[in-house]
Order: C-alpha cells, then sequence, then structure tokens
C-alpha cells in the first residue's frame, strides 16, 4: 500500500500531485484505506447535514416547526474547518454552521430536530433550551453549578446570535485571550488554555462583511495580532441582495489586500479558495491553523463559489431573485454535487455506493427527526392530559359544565397540543366559575398556579446568574480607614484599588483608549501600565463595540477583562452588542455560557452635549441581563468593582466623571471593600419627604437637602446605587411609609431612567399605599445637554428646581406652613 502524509491535507495532495504548501512536513504516514475513511467519514457528515436541511425546510413548511434557516450550500468548507478544528479552539459563528456543528462532534440529528421544533429541555436541545430558532449553536462552558468546566478539553463554540455581523466583536476577544495566556505569566490556565495556542474561529456571510463591526474586528485583529481565523462563506448574496451592492469590487478579499502582512510589516495571511473544492480546502485549513496557532497571526480565508440549495430561508424562495443562469450554476457548482465527483474520480467509492450511504443516511436522518419529534410533544402530551382531567373535574358541579367540558374536550382533541393551548383552555375556562366555589375549582386554580411555576423558568430562567456566584450573593464589605487616613483626590483611590486588584487576579485586565500609556484620562490607572505590562493595562483604538468584544470574549475564556470606554456618551457604539450579545448570553444559552465582563465608564455631568450625558434609561431597557451600576464617589465605584471580581456576572459601573478631582478619605482595605450590588443606601434621614436619586446628581440633591431642612423640610435622601438590580431589599418604600411623599430626581430625560425608577417603587414596590401626594420625577430637560455652566443649569436639575419642586409638594400639603414662592 503506497505511504502517504498524516494530515489528510497532505495526503491529499500526495494523491493527487496538487502542489504543495511549503509548510507541509511529513511526519507519520497513513495508508490508503485510512485516507479513504477519513473522506468518507467526512462525505456522510456533509450528507447528513444536507440531508436535515431537506428536511428541515419540510418540517417548517409542513407547520411543525416556526422557521428554518440551514446550512445547505456551505457544508465542504465546514468539514475542511472542523479538521484543523483542536480542543481548546472557539467557534465565533452564525447561522450556516451546523455542518460544522456535526463534524465536532457538538449536533447530531435529533438535537437539531430539537432545535428546530423548540424542544426546551437542555438535555434534548443543548443549542439554547428552545430559546433561539434552530441554526443558532453553542457548546456548554459551565457545569450546572456555573463553574467552568474545563474547556481545553472540547471543542467550543460560543453561542450564536442573529444579528449579522454580531458574532465579531466578541470573536476578537476569544482570540485575544490565547494571547494574554501565552504571554502574561502568573495566569492560572488550567480550564482555559495550553499556552494559548487556541485559535478563534469567526464565521461570516459575504453580505454580513458590510457591517462596520466586520470592519473594525479585522482591523483590531491586525493589531492585535491574535490566532484568528475569519472565515467568510460567500454565496454571492445576502438574501435577495448580490454582491454587486454589498461589496466594493464584489470581493473581500480583493478589498482586505491591503491587511497582508509581509517582510516589514504584521497583517493577515490571506487565503482564496472555492467552496466546492474539499481537497483544497482542507490544505488551506491546515495551512491557515498552523500560522494562526503558532505565530498569532490572524489569517483571512475567503470560501467563495458557495450557494443556497434551497434559498436563503424558510421565508422566501430565490427564485424570485436569482437568475436562471444563477440557478442553473448553483446545481451545478453545489458544493456536495462537486465533492461527490471528485471522491468518485478518485476511486474513493463509486456511484452505486454513494448511493447506498446517501440512501442510509436518509433513513438515518428520518428516523432522528421522528425521534425528535416524539420527544418534543411528548410532555406536552403528559401536560394535557393533566388539564383536561382537571378541567373535567372543574366541570362536574359547575352551572356552566357545558362550556367548561367543551373546552376540556376541545383541548383532548389536540393531537400534538403546545402549552399555550394548554393555558388558554384552563385559564379561560376559570372566567366560567368565578361566581361559583367547588373543590374542582380550587384544584383547576392550583394546577394553573402550578403548571405557570414549572413551564415559566424554561422561557425565562437564567437572564442573571443563578450560582452562588452571583452579584447578590457576595457579602459586601465597608472600606476601612486608619485613623491618619488622608483626604485625596478620589482618581488615587481608584487606581490605588485597580492596583490591588492587579496583584489579586492574575487574570484581571484593563483595557481603552487612553487606558494605558497615560492611565486613563482622569489618571485612575496611573503607573498601572508600567506595573502590570502593556497586555493587562492597554491602550486600544478608538472602537467601542470591540473592545467591549474584546471583553466578551476573553471574559468567556475565564479572564477578568475590565473594558473601558471611555465616556458615557460613546457607550452607544458598543451598545448593539452590549444588548444583542451580552445581555443575552446566560438567557440564551440557559445558563450555559458566560461573560463577567466589568464594563468601565465615566459619565454624567462635565461639558456640553457629549461629555454630559445621562441616557440611563436608554441602558436599563436595553441591558436587562447586565448589572447596571451607578456609584456617587469613587470609594463606591471601587468597591463595586471588588465585588464584581468575586462574582460571575456582567456589569456596567459608570464613574462620575466630574468627581475624581474631589476629596474622599484614602481606604485602607484596598481591594477588599465591597459594595453592595442592588442595595441602597440613606444618606439623610428625614420625615417629610423621601428624594431619591444617584451619581452625580445625588450630590446636588444631599447640598439642597440641607437648605430644605433651613426652611423646616426635613428631607429623606436616598442613593439608589445600582440601577439594575434595583433596591432588592425594597427599602425606598420604607422610606416613603415613612415620608409619604415620593421625588424621583435624575438627569435623564423625562420619562427615561426616572420613570423606570418610579415603577419601580410604586407599583413593584407597592408605594401607592403610602402616599399622601401625586409620586413625581424632576429629570433633565428633553434636549441633550447644553455647554458651559449655564448650559448645564438650563438643562439639567439644578439644586433651585430640586429646591422648589419639594417646595411645591410641601406647600401642597401644608400652605400656611409653607407658603407659595411663586
Ligand atoms: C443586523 C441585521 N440586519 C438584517 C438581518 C436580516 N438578515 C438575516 S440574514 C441576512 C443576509 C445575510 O447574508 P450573508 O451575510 O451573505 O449570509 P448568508 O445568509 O448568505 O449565508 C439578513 C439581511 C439581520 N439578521 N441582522
Ligand atoms: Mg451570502
Amino acid at each position: 500500500m503506497r505511504k502517504i502524509l498524516v494530515f489528510c491535507t497532505f495526503a491529499i495532495h500526495e494523491y493527487l500531485h496538487i502542489p504543495m504548501s511549503n509548510t507541509s512536513k511529513t511526519t507519520k504516514d497513513i495508508t490508503f484505506e485510512d485516507f479513504k475513511t477519513e473522506v468518507l467519514s467526512d462525505y456522510k457528515i456533509a450528507v447528513t447535514s444536507r440531508e436535515c436541511s431537506l428536511l428541515g425546510r419540510r418540517e417548517v413548511l409542513t407547520g411543525k416547526a416556526k422557521f428554518g434557516i440551514f446550512g445547505d450550500g456551505k457544508e465542504v468548507p465546514q468539514l475542511a474547518m472542523a479538521k484543523a478544528f483542536k480542543n481548546g479552539d472557539f467557534r465565533s459563528g452564525y447561522y450556516r454552521d451546523q455542518t460544522f456543528m456535526m463534524a465536532i462532534g457538538a449536533l447530531n440529528i435529533q438535537q437539531f430536530f430539537a432545535g428546530l421544533y423548540g424542544h426546551t429541555d437542555i438535555a434534548e436541545e443543548p443549542m439554547s433550551a428552545g430559546r433561539q430558532m434552530g441554526g443558532h449553536f453553542a457548546t456548554h462552558s459551565l457545569n450546572e453549578d456555573g463553574s467552568w468546566k474545563n474547556l481545553t478539553q472540547q471543542k467550543n463554540s460560543s453561542a450564536d446570535i442573529s444579528p449579522t455581523a454580531g458574532q465579531m466583536p466578541r470573536l476578537l476577544g476569544l482570540a485575544q485571550a490565547s494571547k494574554i495566556y501565552r504571554e502574561v505569566k502568573g495566569i492560572d490556565t488550567e480550564k482555559f488554555s495550553v499556552n494559548g495556542d487556541e485559535i478563534a474561529w469567526g464565521t461570516i456571510g459575504n453580505a454580513s462583511t458590510s457591517e462596520g463591526l466586520f470592519f473594525e474586528t479585522i482591523n483590531a485583529a491586525g493589531v492585535l495580532q491574535v490566532p484568528m481565523v475569519m472565515n467568510v462563506w460567500d454565496d454571492e448574496y445576502g438574501i435577495s441582495v448580490h454582491a454587486k451592492h454589498q461589496t466594493t469590487k464584489e470581493n473581500i478579499s480583493e478589498i482586505l489586500k491591503g491587511f497582508q502582512r509581509d517582510e516589514n510589516n504584521n497583517g493577515y495571511e490571506i487565503f482564496r479558495v472555492k467552496g466546492w473544492d474539499y481537497p483544497n480546502l482542507v490544505d488551506v485549513y491546515q495551512r491557515a491553523a498552523v500560522i494562526a496557532r503558532k505565530e498569532h497571526c490572524p489569517v483571512l480565508i475567503h470560501v467563495n463559489e458557495l450557494t443556497q440549495p434551497q434559498g436563503h430561508s424558510t421565508s422566501g424562495s430565490h427564485e424570485r431573485y436569482k437568475s436562471k443562469e444563477r440557478l442553473a450554476w448553483e446545481v451545478e457548482f453545489d458544493c456536495m454535487t462537486k465533492m461527490r465527483q471528485w471522491m468518485i474520480e478518485n476511486n474513493i467509492f463509486t456511484d452505486e455506493e454513494a448511493k447506498v450511504i446517501e440512501n442510509d443516511i436518509k433513513k438515518q436522518v428520518r428516523k432522528g427527526k421522528q425521534a425528535a419529534w416524539t420527544s418534543f410533544v411528548k410532555p406536552q402530551k403528559e401536560e394535557q392530559i393533566e388539564a383536561v382531567a382537571v378541567l373535567k373535574a372543574a366541570a362536574i358541579n359547575s352551572s356552566n359544565k357545558a362550556f367548561i367540558e367543551k373546552s376540556a374536550n376541545e383541548l383532548e382533541a389536540i393531537k400534538e397540543p403546545i402549552r399555550k393551548e394548554i393555558l388558554v383552555a384552563t385559564r379561560k375556562a376559570l372566567r366560567y366559575l368565578t361566581t361559583e366555589s367547588s373543590e374542582g375549582k380550587t384544584t383547576l386554580i392550583n394546577w394553573i398556579a402550578s403548571y405557570k411555576a414549572k413551564i415559566q423558568p424554561k422561557y425565562s430562567a437564567n437572564l442573571y446568574s443563578e450560582s452562588n456566584l452571583r452579584a447578590n450573593n457576595i457579602t459586601s464589605e465597608a472600606p476601612q480607614y486608619n485613623d491618619d487616613a488622608e483626604m485625596v483626590d478620589a482618581r488615587l483611590i481608584m487606581r490605588d484599588n485597580f492596583d490591588a486588584i492587579f496583584t489579586k487576579y492574575p487574570e484581571s485586565l484593563i483595557f481603552g483608549e487612553d487606558a494605558g500609556h497615560i492611565g486613563d484620562v482622569n489618571q485612575g490607572l496611573e503607573g498601572m501600565q508600567e506595573k502590570y505590562g502593556e497586555l493587562r493595562v492597554s491602550d486600544t483604538g478608538i472602537r467601542e463595540a470591540t473592545i467591549l468584544g474584546q471583553g466578551i470574549g476573553m471574559a468567556m475564556r475565564g479572564l477578568r477583562p475590565i473594558a473601558e470606554i471611555q465616556y458615557l456618551d460613546y457607550i452607544l457604539y458598543s451598545l448593539q452588542i452590549m444588548s444583542d450579545d451580552l445581555a443575552t448570553l446566560q438567557y440564551r444559552t440557559n445558563g450555559k455560557q458566560k461573560a463577567p465582563v466589568i464594563i468601565r465608564t465615566r459619565g454624567h455631568r462635565l461639558e456640553g452635549i457629549w461629555h454630559s450625558g445621562s441616557q440611563m434609561g436608554g441602558l436599563i431597557h436595553l441591558l436587562r441581563g447586565i448589572h447596571l451600576l451607578v456609584p456617587r464617589n469613587m470609594t463606591k465605584a471601587a468597591g463595586f468593582y471588588n465585588t464584581l471580581l468575586e462574582g460571575d456576572e456582567p456589569a456596567v459601573v459608570v464613574e462620575c466623571l466630574n468627581g475624581y478631582r474631589l476629596k474622599e478619605k484614602m481606604p485602607a482595605n484596598l481591594g477588599e471593600f465591597k459594595t453592595p450590588i442592588g442595595v441602597v443606601e440613606t444618606i439623610k434621614e428625614g420625615t417629610d419627604i423621601t428624594l431619591v436619586s444617584y451619581g452625580s446628581t445625588l450630590r446636588i440633591v444631599e447640598e439642597t437637602a440641607k437648605e430644605l431642612d433651613q426652611v423646616g423640610i426635613d428631607a429623606e435622601v436616598i442613593d439608589i446605587q445600582s440601577l439594575l438590580p434595583f433596591d432588592i431589599n425594597h427599602d425606598i418604600v420604607k422610606s416613603v411609609q415613612k415620608t409619604n411623599r415620593l421625588l424621583v430626581i435624575d438627569e435623564d430625560v423625562p420619562g427615561g431612567a426616572s420613570a423606570y425608577i418610579l415603577q419601580e417603587i410604586v407599583e413593584k414596590q407597592n408605594a401607592y399605599k403610602f402616599l399622601d401626594s401625586k409620586p413625581q420625577t424632576l429629570a433633565a430637560k428633553e434636549h441633550r445637554p447644553a455647554y458651559g455652566t449655564d448650559g448645564d443649569y438650563f438643562s439639567k436639575p439644578s439644586a433651585e428646581d430640586i429646591f422648589e419642586k419639594v417646595y411645591d409638594m410641601m406647600h401642597e400639603v401644608n400652605p400656611s406652613k409653607f407658603p407659595a414662592l411663586f
């Protein structure tokens, strides 16, 4: 038997006399039989994947599943990628990658269909427990208790999201983690890295490369020189829109040529390869992997000439927008057809043998699909039986017996019920029983309650961490002060606390615009780069979305990144990723992945439209899933960092931009004192009115409270500190119970953060019961803050605004004691 080389790729070249790359070196010989077995095994995976796509579409069209988006037409390059993908590596990709997931052993037929149906059991549907539509993939990084698995011993896929190119920023961080693990000494790498040898593999559709996030990621990875392999699956279309509307020169690798490294400059290694050319694909992927893994040089692989045999998704048909010629070309150049031809030409199998394999796989896929369906409907069928029984029992003695029995019978008749149908029937039946009381009715009420309690978590659990390390489980610790503790510029507390953090947590690191060399724009990191090195305290380009992405990716690989967004006003650049990716991560994986990144930013009142914004309402609404902390001073802020680093959850910390030069007392227990998360603080006790605020505005409220004292108004001042989560102990309502009046003061727009705060207090904490005056809010103007001191005065709530608002409320209560000001 003729001898060939160990890597299948090189074997292929040996057999086919394709010119080999100069990186190919023989290490071990395998036989033609081994080679054949490997290629056959690849083909079987691809056929399995294709059959799943074909049958998957039919499942949607016949109504069993709601939506389908499949990987047909992209099978072959994914086989090649899977061959080069090793344990410890990470994928950050998109909805076309089912073949890859199957090839790395992370997705089987039954699981594929479980995803399509939306099976809520994570054991059956490991990608998201039915939360994501099919085609959105993930592996499990966490054990049951939320602790890390050993990620070096498995092939990893960060959880997909639907927004196109949204997978790019995190890809950068996943790749950067390898660099940190390789080059920073003293980190415990056991579960995360072997010498930083792991590659982060990105996949993206050709059209999605039009997104800014793609270009931002490409540039940043070139600057950082991280082991990232970027794969563009190019099928010339983005839904119906042709490449001529998407990409200059209709060719992404052509226009990215300037990134190619050369003798004088770092950059990229760029490959272009046809998506149906199996042997070349295998070769290119092997070469790309060596470059990325060994040299930590990013690689771009532009895989073109791909197709979409069934069109974009189940929502439409591509016959509407592709020409006859294009459709005919897609049939001819279907990567599976081409691979099959190549295998026949190279005596790997005959046409007859291929047919046997294909028929066998067809059967397997049908069987797997059936098993997935049976398993999907089983729990609902059991629940249906229970519900019907409870309904029938409730009907027996009811004057509305006929109606209730009718809905019981209708529910019973549904062959494959869903949970909505079960709850609609049972909940609506209660309406027939409002004036009656019976054992059956009580049973029905209890059944609905327990059913909801059992089922709701399947759709709602794990928005936040549910592990022991969840933020509000961390014990707080007060700052301690030596007798001779000095009053210092507050930025020094921040700096010295970061110093303590970097010493205590070798896996922590901070990065952002101006965060490195000068130690951030407010000198809160002064000298830290000199002490901890350029990898742990680093400057980045001006690119907020990928700064956040660095944080997400590195946090997903066990590091503790602090991603600095220079000003709160610019957080909007990263907000989409924060909202779509970070905030949903624990939720969309049902607690199987986490990214405890800390986002450090500074904001509120400084100067002008883009340095004193306070768009907290926007953040509150878009970031459920992330903690949102608004410390009033640097000691509180430092304490939040200390708390967060003990926990396992992501958070945004907004430092007060005008607070760095104010004096605060230097604590002794730096790195140790911990500000509790979700706990308010009463700054001043009072009896007449409760004033609730946070951040920079709180200082003005505090000052105003003294002025109010002088006119006989005793205000209680409460610092919210933490907007998400909000006052978990419900302390504010206790204050309102005492004062019977409530004013929320906030520098966001009217109806912004203040509306949320009011809802929390009045509705959730039931403060309405104790109010003797209308609960009110005092916010900034609707426009952005104008420049200068007067701009601030006429844009944001001032001490006079607060005083007059409070006075007015008290005047309404007691006009003789508080005669009208105006
Ligand atoms: C930000 C965003 N815009 C629009 C969409 C809707 N959409 C989903 S897929 C897609 C086309 C993507 O094309 P391409 O990147 O080439 O990937 P392909 O589906 O062709 O593999 C669009 C516009 C989306 N998911 N996200
Ligand atoms: Mg495309």
